[in-house]
């Protein structure tokens, strides 16, 4: 009797529990592109393209290998367009006797998956994803009891449960568990970065461009210059170029951004990652190596280690502790509609601006640009966090709900109350001035907080501030931000909530 195997296309990986105990002689592998998952969000051209050609490329690394397999080509004529209908139409043709999948990585896609067994009369076997470092359970019980979930704690335990940078003694490598103070640098005044591998479309990609054109051609983003890794072997040829060119750097100029440079010394390499190209413990063995061998220094590497040991499990696990609740809340009661510039980054923002036009062009932008230029705004604004939240699914090829969520709804804005961050990120323009060379081409003055050359920045920094006191003030992390805004003259509080209402006001114009 046939046991299916069922791959998503976020699931690219041959170590996946859903394959561990795949039988030659009886078991089969079915993968299908459907327009359900293309649309649900109108994700980037270019975040098509890799899924589906991610996709494709693996299929074929299965078949060479004689797994059977079918693919569904999205442009299929009986393709049903749906998850479940395709899973329904294979059954139906060749009766398995059993389903087996790796569980999803988000809960919607989670909760039809456990609709199968009832709708399909085939029993469903659900394992645990084995990609990450954290299983789900650890983290539940890591979780229980704590009033305050916060990484640094969870990361320090991740960092002896995986002997990560750890001494003979049981200590942190360095006599500290993060370095972070030493990161954070603004950029140099001339600095060069190393130019990116570049993987020129294959035909196989070159069919996939067409079809992603002819069915999302109305999509956000430019799918031109289409050059990420889609295989296994390119993905660890571009991390091993990060840890040779970049990683040295990565810790001083990880917050710092620049006007075409997308990347700086930035991995990019959550979209292999997130797909299951790269192995996220490899990828922290090979930088502990590179620490080891003397080829970066500490803090680089214990940042870069964070990054995925950290952050990255720490954001998954909040996700599925705090699903299905977790993407309606709205602490700070937040209702503007997302401005058009978000797509057409038309705006007189110039910060806002570049990041938005790297992004339409890459589906890629870092950390701090994701964080304190877009996302920085929409807090400042108090748009919508639904609306933004979906912009983010869709326009980052490395997004997936379990892992954007939480840094939208968390990180970003707040509006989770405090579980993913002790306060809100909020920054004025004279941060982004720092920390980037956006405000030399802009059209505002990042020293003015009132009148008309006056950084929206600015105006809306405190208008929010003044805005949410209510909700913020009490926070002991704010404290001297609050006391600075009740020394603050209240005419100049007027102006400046005149001036932002009539900002806010006019988004769109
Ligand atoms: P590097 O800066 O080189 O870092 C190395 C790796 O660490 C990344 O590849 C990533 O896997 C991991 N990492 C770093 N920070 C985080 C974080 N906060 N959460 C989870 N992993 C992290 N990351 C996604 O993978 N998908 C998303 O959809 C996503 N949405 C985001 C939305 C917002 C509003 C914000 C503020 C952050 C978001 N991030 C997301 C986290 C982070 O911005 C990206 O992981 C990072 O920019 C990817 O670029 P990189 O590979 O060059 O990362
Ligand atoms: C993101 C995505 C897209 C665009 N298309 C498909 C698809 O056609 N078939 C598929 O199996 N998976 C796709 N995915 C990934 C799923 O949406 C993913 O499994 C969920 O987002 C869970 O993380
Ligand atoms: Fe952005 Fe203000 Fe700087 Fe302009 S002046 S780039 S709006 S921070």
């Amino acid at each position: 009797m046939v046991t299916l195997r069922i791959i998503l296309g976020d699931q690219l990986s041959q170590n996946i529990s859903s394959l561990s105990d795949f039988d030659s002689e009886q078991d089969h592998i079915l993968m299908a592109e459907v327009m359900a998952e293309a649309t649900y969000v109108p994700h980037h051209q270019k975040k098509l393209v890799f899924v589906f050609s991610a996709m494709r490329h693996f299929a074929a690394q299965l078949q060479a290998q004689n797994y059977q397999i079918t693919y569904i080509k999205l442009e299929d004529p009986n393709n049903s367009q749906s998850l479940t209908t395709e899973v329904q139409r294979w059954c139906s043709a060749y009766s398995p006797s059993k389903i087996i999948i790796t569980e999803s990585g988000e809960y919607r896609v989670q909760e039809f998956i456990k609709s199968w067994q009832e709708l399909l009369h085939i029993p469903v076997e659900i394992r645990a994803d084995n990609r990450f470092l954290c299983t789900l359970e650890e983290f539940m019980q890591w979780a229980d009891g704590k009033k305050q979930l916060r990484m640094e704690f969870f990361y320090r335990q991740m960092r002896k449960k995986h002997q990560l940078l750890m001494t003979a003694d049981g200590l942190p490598e360095g006599g500290s568990w993060n370095f972070d103070k030493e990161n954070r640098k603004p950029p140099k005044k001339a600095m060069s970065f190393p130019n990116r591998l570049s993987f020129p479309a294959d035909p196989l990609t070159q069919e996939v461009i067409t079809m992603v054109k002819k069915r999302a051609g109305n999509h956000f983003g430019d799918i031109e210059l289409f050059d990420y890794a889609l295989t296994n072997i390119q993905a660890a040829e571009t991390f091993k170029y990060f840890l040779e060119h970049c990683l040295a750097n990565f810790g001083d100029y990880q917050d710092a951004m620049l006007t075409g440079e997308p990347f700086l010394y930035h991995s990019v390499i959550s979209l292999y990652l997130n797909v299951g190209l790269l192995d996220p413990l490899d990828c922290c063995l090979k930088a502990q190596n590179a620490y080891q061998q003397q080829k970066a220094p500490l803090n680089a590497v214990e940042g870069f280690i964070r990054q995925i040991l950290g952050w990255r499990e720490f954001i998954r696990g909040i996700y599925w502790l705090k699903m299905p609740t977790y993407k309606q809340l709205n602490y700070l009661q937040a209702y503007r509609a997302l401005p058009e510039f978000y797509w057409s980054a038309q705006t007189k923002m110039n910060c806002l601006h570049q990041v938005i036009l790297q992004t339409r062009q890459n589906a890629y932008s870092h950390h701090i640009q994701r964080l304190m230029i877009t996302g920085n705004f929409a807090l400042l604004a108090g748009l919508d966090p639904q609306e933004v939240s979906n912009w983010y699914l869709a326009v980052y090829a490395d997004a997936y709900e379990w892992v954007e969520l939480p840094n939208t709804m968390g990180m970003a804005l707040y509006a989770d109350g405090g579980i993913v961050g002790s306060k809100p990120y909020a920054a004025s323009g004279k941060y982004i001035k720092r920390m980037s060379n956006f405000c030399t081409d802009c059209q505002y003055d990042s020293q003015e907080t009132i009148g008309e050359k006056a950084c929206p920045f600015n105006f809306l920094y405190w208008y929010f501030l003044e805005k949410n006191q209510n909700l913020l003030a009490g926070n002991p992390r704010m404290t001297n931000i609050y006391a600075t805004l009740k020394r603050m003259d209240r005419s100049k509080i007027e102006a400046i909530q005149n001036q932002a209402n009539n900002f806010l006001d006019n988004l769109n114009f």
